[in-house]
């Protein structure tokens, strides 16, 4: 039997690129000189598409390929994929969520510690020879025993959150309704959640309800001594109005994995002093990836061999 078309969106380690090409014939539409006439050319032919979580499967690609069949991303965030657009035509779509919790959750309180303890600045202190000539480091900020709140308690925010109480911090979280059997202060109100919050994890799907979720409001709430920590999508945040808060100071910091048009980040970022800047990469372990392609593979090979999908979106 012929191997299954598979439009590729971007690149995988070759641990993956080697078994996806054994297994499909992969168009790389990350690699044409000519993305219109490259879809004109494979869309018909195209039965799955392998994404990353920061890829767009917009409508306009999706009708690009008549005989789509499943969408399988390689990231547990699936905003980039229009779900109606597929289910109104029946495509399925899986994500690789699990494998990528604890890295995540690592990564965040990895930022949260590196921030508020200024690890950047510390080791370019010892680097630059400061250390010798001016004495010792300014002091810095205590995060053992500090106030957390976590907005959006999903698996990647209980995570979190299981390591903030080894920190001894007094943790409270916002969601849509309390987690059965959370033993954590709830909060409605994300605004009230941020007012009692000395670091605010930001660990929520990306969705039309949570657009720009932290914006001015929940801000001036986290206040001149509130540390926002982004390991969710960009989209959660009014990054203008972060931006700005930063600027005056208005919060003590941010550490951020995620940016509006990322990898191309708005500039202002950069002159910051207060900021932590990550390059997306909280799943980024040899470890984890190697989890997230196997079960993005494994989703594929399901699929075309009609077995059930392991984790199907829809
Ligand atoms: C990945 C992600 O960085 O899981 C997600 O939603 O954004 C990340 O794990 C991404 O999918 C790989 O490009």
């Amino acid at each position: 039997m012929a191997k299954p078309d598979v439009l590729q969106l971007g690149p995988y380690p070759d641990w993956d690129q080697g078994p996806l090409e054994a297994a499909y014939r992969m168009h790389r539409l990350d690699l044409a000189a000519d993305r219109a006439a490259f879809l004109r050319e494979i869309g018909p032919r195209v039965r799955g598409i392998a994404a990353r979580g920061t890829h767009k499967v917009d409508r306009a690609l999706i009708e690009a390929c008549p005989g789509l069949e499943i969408v399988a991303v390689y990231g547990v965030g699936y905003d980039g994929v229009d779900l109606e657009a597929c289910r109104a035509r029946g495509v399925r779509v899986t994500n690789t969520p699990d494998v990528l919790t604890d890295d995540v959750a690592d990564l965040g309180v990895a930022m949260m510690l590196a921030l508020a303890r200024r690890l950047r600045a510390a080791e370019d202190w010892v680097r630059s020879g400061d250390w010798a000539s001016k004495g010792g480091f300014p002091l810095t900020r205590r995060v053992s025993g500090a106030r957390a709140g976590v907005l959006g308690l999903g698996r990647i925010g209980m995570a979190v959150a299981r390591r903030l109480t080894g920190f001894g911090m007094d943790i409270a979280y916002c969601d849509l309704a309390p987690r059965d059997g959370v033993d954590l202060r709830y909060e409605a109100d994300p605004v009230a959640l941020a007012a009692q919050a000395d670091f605010l994890f930001v660990t929520l799907a990306a969705t039309a309800a949570t657009q720009a979720i932290v914006g001015q409001e929940v801000l001036a709430a986290l206040g001149p001594d509130g540390v926002l920590i982004n390991i969710s999508r960009a989209s959660t945040v009014d990054e203008s109005a972060l931006l700005k808060a930063l600027e005056t100071q208005s919060i003590a910091g941010a550490a951020l994995d995620v940016f509006a048009g990322e990898p191309r980040i708005a500039p202002r970022f950069m002159t910051l002093e207060n900021v932590l800047l990550q390059p997306h990469h909280a799943s980024g372990t040899v470890e984890t990836r190697k989890a997230m392609g196997a079960l993005m593979r494994a989703n594929l090979e399901a699929h075309f061999t009609g077995a059930p999908l392991p984790t199907p979106v829809i």
